[in-house]
């Protein structure tokens, strides 16, 4: 064994009140907003999961979503725009006896983090990455976000969002995330379920949530996902990669569910495996003399 392998505890598991994971601080989002039903899904997740507030530790970035910490009874870092994957990972490898979740925005994750969200999936970091999807920049008033719809009208664009909106499931599925999911937070059983499945998972997962932001996106609302979402195909193999991606592809319906899931060597597997002999490295240095002379 190497000395920097860490000896893991067992989390501790336990049916726990749901009021255990609810913190003092009351949530300050606007009234309706989608990610009530987020932090509702979290608690009855973590519920479910019987863990203990002290063996949980939520990451995230800048945002009303990103806000989502202090409303946790459970260690907490609120980060920087943008930056929760160096964050987390830093957390996940110093303190792998914690289950660290991961929370942001839209324009946390793929605009201003898209370099860190897809190096992150790519090393396939054990994280929990749940992002809280409104199609806007709802902390600094309704911008337009990576996944607002080509036409959106904001105050920066008032001509109509001339981009095309970015995928996010697609992304994920072709940057190597080894967990890949889709929910909406007026579904929080369902969502609260995916988060377990995240949670227990061994790698990176991402679930994107339909998190409508009821004030400054009147395009992406509830309605409007309550018509357009679907379950999964109930004969969908989540171990096929191809699949996954023709359902991540379909804007109509919009699917909901587990669209990826697969096994793969963790970063911590890598950080903390052996490292080789004397003997091996000067085998391994020879073999590239022979290649490259
Ligand atoms: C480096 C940096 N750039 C820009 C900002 C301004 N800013 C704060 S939050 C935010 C976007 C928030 O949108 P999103 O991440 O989708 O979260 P939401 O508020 O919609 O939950 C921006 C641009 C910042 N705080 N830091």
């Amino acid at each position: 064994m190497s000395s920097r392998t860490v000896t893991r505890r067992r989390p501790q598991r336990r049916q726990r009140s749901p009021d255990v994971y609810k913190s003092d601080e009351k949530p300050t989002w606007c009234p309706g907003c989608g990610d009530f039903g987020v932090l509702n899904s979290v608690y009855r997740a973590l519920r479910t999961q019987g863990i203990a507030p002290h063996q949980v530790v939520c990451v995230s970035g800048i945002g009303c979503s990103s806000r989502i910490p202090y409303f946790i009874n459970a260690y907490g870092f609120h980060g920087i725009h943008g930056r929760t994957m160096p964050i987390a990972t830093g957390v996940r490898l110093a303190r792998p006896d914690l289950k660290t979740l991961v929370f942001g925005g839209d324009g946390d994750a793929f605009a201003i983090g898209a370099g860190h969200f897809v190096h992150a999936m790519r090393r396939n970091v054990d994280l929990c990455y749940v992002v809280m999807d409104n199609a806007t920049y709802g902390l600094t008033k309704g911008q337009t976000s990576p996944t607002s719809g080509t036409g959106f009208v904001t105050l920066s664009t008032p001509h109509g969002n001339p981009e095309q909106a970015l995928n996010p499931m697609l992304l994920a599925l072709a940057s190597g995330a080894t967990f890949v999911a889709r929910g909406f937070s007026a579904d929080p059983q369902k969502l609260a379920d995916l988060i377990v499945e995240g949670m227990n998972h061994k790698g990176f997962a991402f679930i994107d949530v339909y998190s409508p932001c009821v004030v400054f996106n009147k395009v992406n609302t509830f309605k409007y996902y309550k018509e357009q979402t679907e379950t999964l195909p109930s004969d969908h193999d989540p171990s096929s990669l191809p699949d996954a991606m023709q359902l991540a592809i379909s804007q109509d319906p919009l699917y909901l569910g587990l669209f990826h899931q697969r096994e793969a060597t963790t970063f911590e597997d890598h950080m903390n495996a052996d490292p080789p002999s004397q003997s091996e490295r000067h085998e391994q240095l020879e073999q590239l003399f022979d290649r490259y002379s």
